[in-house]
């Protein structure tokens, strides 16, 4: 058992996901369509490309509020499950060449790429597998059509840092089931963006599991290869038997996938961050009757996203005009505002810092923060040098009170690329970290306090 324990700490990220979760640790969601001058959050499919002409599109507006909220990249959903292609495809009618849009000339796609480089952001897209307009849809030239729109994206707006492939589909029973060629898909993303990341179930971007934007207790990085997608028919009891001697019984909605209890048993780990996605108003298309959700439910989810071991994927959907709502800007600018102050000054960097072991085991350790006066501390941040893989499964928080002795502050458990532990703050000149329990000698490579 402890071999495999050893095993689990030494599984590593690829360069591509290192790069993302260090480069982009929150970036912005856009989710624009026909939906947003219809209302529907799903579109049917049968909407005419005529209704969809935003005005006055604002690229440069919508990324100067993403780079004012301290994000790193956006990614446009450039096709949704309407089917709608918000670019010039060769492949399809349904598209920007019958949209009213610059007289059918539009390209939204390029508009956002070109404004993101100018306001230097990261650019990626969303193409729904699922598409409820493409008469292919459910037959095997389907992934052919799928492969030259993607191919089309992958080789004509510039460097993609992330693909994202949405899992929803609501065909029933009596709809038309499409077999995607996944494997094809991912081979294009290869050939013509090899640096990219893409999302999906259990990719190299993983879902959380849920678009609340709520986190995991622990959340691992390090997770069985077996992991499966929710399966409703399970979760119903409706679905087939657990085969025998299979992880079937886990799937990515559950909250501890990563923990040894679930980990023991699988036929090899993978490394395959989660992705938090949230919109943020209650929909994912912008409707009018809505609000944005306020700042401390944004501020605490980014604190528990990316300071919980995954990147944080917020989604701002823009008004039929083209332009982000006001409300929407604001909020943005606040958040960005509220995590710059927060984390703006280290109290590290005048601190000493000293390792001590703990026992016998190198896999625990003591970490304390001398401060040379006494401070208010409201946050501690650390960091796993994530590259030689996520091995803190448990750590507690001391601080030291005015009569010189440590009192217990807080317990954290995973810390991964990124844990940000949130303190009722206190004023202290000395905070103790213990780390009591490691799958294999703890290596941090940055400790913060705020
Ligand atoms: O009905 N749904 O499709 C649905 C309801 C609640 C939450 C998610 C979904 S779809 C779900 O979206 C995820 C991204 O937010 C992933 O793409 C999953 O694969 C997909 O099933």
């Amino acid at each position: 058992m402890t071999d495999f324990i050893k095993q689990a700490a030494h599984v590593k990220p690829s360069a591509n996901q290192l790069r993302h979760l260090k480069e982009t640790p929150f970036y912005a969601f856009v989710h624009f369509s026909p939906n947003t001058f219809t209302g529907l959050e799903w579109g049917t499919g049968e909407e005419s490309p005529s209704i969809f002409n935003p005005t006055e599109l604002d690229c440069d507006g919508w990324c100067e509020a993403f780079v004012s909220a301290g994000m790193k990249g956006v990614i446009l959903t450039a096709k949704h499950h309407d089917g709608f292609c918000l670019w010039q495809s060769k492949y399809t009618e349904h598209c920007m060449k019958n949209s009213p849009y610059k007289n059918g000339k539009g390209d939204i796609v390029k508009e956002l790429s070109d404004a993101c480089r100018r306001h230097g952001l990261k650019f990626g897209f969303y193409l729904s597998p699922w598409d409820r307009n493409s008469k292919l849809y459910g037959t095997d030239e389907y992934n052919e059509y799928y492969k030259n729109q993607l191919t089309e994206l992958l080789t004509n707006y510039g460097d993609i840092f992330h693909v994202w492939f949405d899992g929803a589909c609501g065909e029933g029973p009596n709809g038309k089931k499409q077999v995607y060629d996944f494997d094809g898909f991912l081979a294009l993303i290869e050939k013509y963006q090899p640096n990219a990341t893409y999302f999906n179930d259990k990719g190299i971007i993983r879902w959380c599991g849920n678009e609340s934007g709520s986190t995991r207790y622990a959340e691992w990085a390090v997770v069985p290869s077996e992991l499966c997608p929710l399966n409703m028919n399970i979760q119903t009891g409706a679905g087939p038997l657990y085969k025998k001697g299979t992880l079937d019984y886990m799937y990515n909605m559950d909250d501890n996938i990563g923990a040894l209890s679930n980990i023991l048993y699988s036929k090899g780990l993978v490394f395959s961050p989660a992705e938090v996605d949230m919109s943020i108003r209650p929909g994912w298309f912008y409707h009018e009757d809505e609000e944005p959700h306020s700042l401390e439910r944004l501020f605490n989810t980014y604190i528990h996203s990316v300071g919980g071991n995954t990147t944080f994927n917020l989604n701002v959907p823009p008004m039929p005009n083209g332009k982000l709502n006001e409300k929407d800007i604001i909020r943005l600018k606040e958040l960005g505002e509220m995590i710059k102050k927060s984390f703006e000054n280290d109290l590290c960097k005048d601190a000493e810092i000293s390792y001590l072991p703990y026992s016998d085991s190198e896999t625990q350790q003591i970490i304390d923060i001398e401060f040379k006066e006494i401070q208010e501390v409201k946050y501690l941040e650390l960091h796993e040098k994530i590259e030689e893989g996520q091995r803190i499964e448990n750590f507690i928080v001391y601080r030291l009170d005015e009569d010189g002795i440590f009192q217990k502050f807080d317990e954290g458990t995973t810390v991964g690329s990124n844990r940000i532990m949130k303190f009722n703050p206190c004023k202290t000149n000395k905070l103790r970290i213990i780390i009591t329990s490691s799958r294999d000698v703890p290596i941090l490579d940055q400790i913060s306090v705020y």
